[in-house]
C-alpha cells in the first residue's frame, strides 16, 4: 500500500507553484488534498472567488490526486489527526512570517505516527503578490463587494464589523490581522457609523450630516479598501426619500444598510431615555421596509430594521412583537440595541428571537456591554457584532494628548513618542492602488 501524502491549499487561484507541490506529493504516494471550506478561507483571506464546490471540481481532475478532502480550519492538525498521512508537502514559504506558527503544529502532529514534512523550495516567477492583488481587486467592483456580505453570512454565520469614518480608518479596519493559535482573526466588514461620520465632521449626530455628505464618506472608502460595507442609516428618513437612498447605495456597492424604528429629531440611542425619542408605529416602519425591498434592484442588497424598543423602555413583548413584524415586511436582518450594561435583555431577545419560526440575521452593538466577548454573544444567536465608534473614540484621545503636550512644552518635541515617525507616515499609504 502506498504511502497518504497530504497537501493543504485554498485553490482559489491554481498556478504552477500548486502543480509544483502536487507533482513532488504524487513522487511520494497517494495525493490528499485538504481543501480549505469557504468558512476557513473567509476566516483569513476573503470570500473565496470560487465555492468549495467548484474548487474541488478542478482540483479532482488535476492528474495524481487521489481523493479532495474539506479543511474546516486554516490549521491542517485537526485533518493530519484524521488520515494520518507519511508525508505532508508544503512550499517552504511558510517558515518565516505569520505561518510558521502553523508549520510548528504540522511538524509536532505528524511525529506522533513517525509523519515526515517535506518543504519545497517556493516557486519562482510566480509574482503571488500581483495575482492576489487582482483578485483582491475584484472584490472592489460594485456588484463583487455588494454581494460579499450576503456570501459572508451564508459560509460564516458569525461577522465581526469595525467602525470605519474616512479613508484611513477604512484601511484599518481593512487590513488589521492577529494571528495565534485559533488562526487569523480579522474584521469581516466596516460599519459607516453616523455618530463617527457626523463627529468626524464635527458635527452632531442628528441626522444633520445629509445623504450626500455621508456618501462622499462612503466614496472615500470605497476607493482604497475591498471589504463589504453596512451603512447606519438613521431612520431612512420619509419612505418617499428612502427608496431613492437604497438604489444609490446599491448602485454604488454598500452591501446593507441599517435604519432604526424612530421618527422625529433623531438624536444617538447611547443617550437612552434622555434624548426623548419618539419610536415609529409598526404600521410605518414597516411600510418603509416594505418600499426599500421594492426598489431594491439586486438580491444582494440588505435592508436590516434596527428595534430601539430596550433603549427607549418599551419593554420585551414589544421588541419581539416588532422583530416579528419587520421580518414579514421584508427585512434582512434585525438589529436589537440595548444600553443594559450587564446585556441581560439582548441574552433575553437572543432566547426568544431563537423561537420564532422564522428569523434573519441578527445584528448587536456591544457598546454598552463591551465586558461580554463575541463568542458569548456568537453562540446566543448573534450573527454581526458591531464595534461602532471604537476608532474615533480612540483617534480622539490621542489627538488630544499630542495638541494638549504642544501646548504645555511650546514645542512638539515631547509629543515625538505618541507620533508616528516621519519614515513611517511617508510610507504608511502604499503607493499602489488596492487590487493594482
Ligand atoms: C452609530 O454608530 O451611529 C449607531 C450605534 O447608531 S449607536 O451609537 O450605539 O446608537
Ligand atoms: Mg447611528
Amino acid at each position: 500500500m502506498s504511502n497518504k501524502v497530504y497537501v493543504a491549499m485554498s485553490g482559489d487561484l491554481i498556478h504552477h507553484g500548486h502543480m509544483n507541490v502536487i507533482q513532488k506529493a504524487r513522487e511520494l504516494g497517494e495525493v490528499i488534498i485538504g481543501l480549505h471550506t469557504d468558512e476557513a478561507v473567509a476566516s483569513y483571506w476573503r470570500v473565496p472567488f470560487l465555492s468549495y464546490e467548484e474548487r474541488k471540481q478542478i482540483i479532482e481532475n488535476i492528474s495524481g490526486v487521489t481523493a479532495v478532502v474539506p479543511q474546516d480550519t486554516f490549521d491542517q492538525v485537526p485533518n493530519l489527526q484524521k488520515y494520518r498521512p507519511q508525508y505532508v508537502v508544503h512550499g517552504d514559504d511558510w517558515k518565516e512570517g505569520p505561518h510558521r506558527h502553523f508549520r510548528d503544529k504540522v511538524i509536532q502532529c505528524i511525529k506522533e505516527w513517525g509523519g515526515e514534512l517535506v518543504e519545497l523550495p517556493y516557486t519562482k516567477g510566480i509574482q503571488l503578490d500581483k495575482v492576489q492583488d487582482l483578485v483582491h481587486g475584484i472584490y472592489t467592483t460594485t456588484d463583487m463587494r455588494r454581494a460579499a456580505l450576503r456570501k459572508l453570512l451564508n459560509i460564516k454565520k458569525h461577522l465581526r464589523v469595525l467602525e470605519a469614518h474616512n479613508g484611513l480608518t477604512g484601511l484599518i479596519v481593512e487590513k488589521t490581522q492577529i494571528e495565534n493559535e485559533e488562526g487569523i482573526r480579522q474584521f469581516d466588514a466596516m460599519w459607516i457609523s453616523s455618530l463617527c461620520d457626523s463627529t468626524a465632521k464635527g458635527k452632531p449626530d442628528i441626522e444633520l450630516v445629509d445623504l450626500s455628505s455621508r456618501l462622499s464618506t462612503i466614496h472615500e472608502i470605497l476607493e482604497v479598501t475591498s471589504k463589504p460595507i453596512i451603512l447606519d442609516g438613521d431612520t431612512g428618513g420619509k419612505i418617499e426619500h428612502f427608496i431613492y437612498t437604497v438604489r444609490t447605495l446599491e448602485r454604488i456597492g454598500v452591501s446593507a444598510i441599517i435604519i432604526e424604528d424612530k421618527i422625529g429629531l433623531k438624536k444617538n440611542s447611547l443617550f437612552g431615555t434622555d434624548a426623548g425619542q419618539t419610536q415609529d408605529s409598526i404600521e410605518n416602519f414597516c411600510n418603509k421596509i416594505k418600499a426599500g425591498k421594492l426598489a431594491q434592484i439586486t438580491k444582494d442588497f440588505m435592508i436590516i430594521a434596527r428595534i430601539e424598543s430596550l433603549i427607549l423602555k418599551k419593554g420585551m413583548d414589544d421588541a419581539l412583537k416588532r422583530a416579528r413584524a419587520y421580518i414579514e415586511a421584508g427585512a434582512d436582518g434585525i438589529m436589537i440595541h440595548s444600553i443594559d450594561k450587564s446585556a441581560e435583555e439582548i441574552f433575553e431577545f437572543c432566547r426568544q428571537y431563537k423561537q420564532f419560526p422564522l428569523t434573519m440575521p441578527l445584528v448587536v452593538v456591544p457598546t454598552a456591554y463591551n465586558q461580554i466577548k463575541e463568542d458569548a454573544l456568537f453562540d446566543a444567536g448573534v450573527n454581526i457584532i458591531i464595534h461602532a465608534n471604537h476608532l474615533i473614540r480612540s483617534a480622539y484621545k490621542a489627538m488630544s494628548q499630542t495638541a494638549h503636550t504642544i501646548l504645555q512644552n511650546k514645542r512638539s518635541y515631547e509629543a515625538n513618542d505618541q507620533c508616528l515617525s516621519i519614515q513611517e507616515i511617508l510610507t504608511l499609504i502604499d503607493s499602489d492602488i488596492i487590487g493594482g
